[in-house]
């Protein structure tokens, strides 16, 4: 689908994507919503919700069991996303597609599955400053139970990765790297295909924590070749409760499950069992069938605007919300600033103004982003603050979303102005 640009009577630019704000139904009942929070999770689309209803009012069948036609579709709508999914990041074999409740816990599948097989005393995780705590929180409970060590790549003060660093941390100990594609707090994209490179050069495997680029860029296994790839359906259209773990098939064929019960398994014996085939082995017990089929009725969502034009028009958006706000005296931006290595997210704060004052400003004003840590205290530490306000972007956000923001900044400087 090609972008039509059009502008609205204030002049500002409308893309198919900002008037297709019509396929959402919460605009519908919140016409005036200017919703800066897709970072956090995403809004739905019609046909998703159509699509989880669908399953919930017409075929709520069990998957993989029943010979009965229910129990067929139902089967064959959830094995249908996994190929939707396969394709969307362009994975060799379904077998490599594992649906999880979303990236929190294919992250932690990975660490104590791989990690705890594989990890031994002496040996080094290295993760970034600017994790969410989904990639540190699982690695610490590795090195509690194998005694490894987990090192850091630093930034900068905008936000970007010190990869001299990295080639430096690389050594004979380093069993695996564990980073972002982009920061959910900075919006940062990280140079990942140099750095899957430089560890597979040395032998090291790479897991990217893909939540907040899986809904922004166009991700392609073949092309990038890391080890494992995380990320949240909830986070790109999808409902909430599902996510996949992509891995190399025969990384998988060597990974213990973490999670025995129904469904792993093709043989079971009082003293053991034979686990299923991939990617089944990984899905234990009654998967989230109806988030599934949602997730693939999303995907198709997506990819019917075109992945690239996603990126393009979150890059276009986010170079007008750095000027507006930088027009903002007591505005700090954080973050690279600059589209080409920043994804749709900005963070800010205000001087002598409280993040969570600011949201809550905003919120009057009925626009919602985030004030917080957002979930990654290390690198609040590192850059020395304790919060910032982040508003994130997505597909049907326009330039008057952003125009209300920085009149709801305005307004929050005038209020303490006043008041103090
Ligand atoms: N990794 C990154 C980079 C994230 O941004 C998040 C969620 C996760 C992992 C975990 O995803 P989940 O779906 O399993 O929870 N990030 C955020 C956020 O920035 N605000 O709320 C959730």
């Amino acid at each position: 689908m090609k972008i039509r640009i059009q502008h609205d009577k204030h002049g500002f630019r409308m893309t198919n994507h900002t008037m297709n704000k019509k396929d959402f139904p919460i605009f519908k009942k919140n016409p005036g919503l200017v919703y800066l929070d897709n970072a956090a999770t995403s809004l739905k689309p019609k046909c998703v919700i159509d699509a989880v209803n669908d399953y919930f009012s017409n075929y709520s069948a069990n998957v993989h069991r029943g010979i009965y036609d229910l129990s067929a579709k139902a089967t064959s709508s959830y094995e249908g996303s996994r190929e939707t999914v396969r394709e969307f990041i362009n994975a060799a074999s379904t077998k490599e597609v594992i649906f999880t409740h979303g990236a929190t816990e294919a992250i932690n599948m990975v660490a104590l599955s791989w990690g705890v097989q594989n990890l031994k005393s002496g040996d080094e995780v290295i993760l970034t400053i600017s994790e969410h705590h989904s990639n540190l929180v699982p690695w610490q409970l590795v090195a509690k139970k194998t005694n490894c060590a987990i090192r850091f790549v630093d930034i900068d003060d905008n936000g970007v990765l010190n990869l001299a660093q990295l080639s430096k941390l690389l050594s004979r100990r380093t069993k695996i790297v564990a980073l972002p594609h982009v920061s959910n707090a900075l919006g940062t994209i990280n140079p990942i295909k140099t750095m899957i490179q430089k560890a597979h050069a040395v032998g090291i495997k790479v897991l990217v924590d893909a939540a907040q680029s899986a809904p922004h860029l166009p991700i392609d296994m073949q092309q990038l070749d890391c080890d494992f790839l995380a990320f949240s359906g909830h986070k790109m259209c999808g409902p909430t409760g599902i996510g996949v773990l992509y891995a190399k098939e025969r990384i998988l064929e060597n990974m213990q499950p973490i999670f025995g019960g129904g469904d792993m398994i093709s043989e079971v014996y009082t003293t053991h069992s034979k686990w299923n085939s991939l990617p089944w082995k990984f899905e234990a017990g009654t998967p989230a069938i109806a988030e599934a089929i949602g997730l693939g009725e999303a995907i198709k969502y997506l990819k019917k605007i075109g992945m690239d034009e996603i990126k393009k028009h979150d890059a276009e958006l986010l170079e007008f919300a750095i000027k507006r706000l930088q027009k903002i005296p007591g505005v700090k931006l954080f973050g690279p600033l600059d589209p080409k290595i920043q994804s749709g997210i900005l963070s800010f704060n205000i001087d002598g103004i409280h993040p969570h004052d600011v949201a809550e400003i905003l919120n009057g004003e009925n626009i919602a982003v985030r004030a917080g840590h957002h979930c990654c205290m290390p690198l609040m530490q590192r850059l020395e603050i304790s919060a910032t306000v982040r508003a994130s972007f997505y597909l049907y956000n326009d330039e008057r979303d952003v125009e209300k923001l920085a009149h709801g900044i305005k307004k929050a400087i005038e209020i303490f102005n006043f008041s103090h």
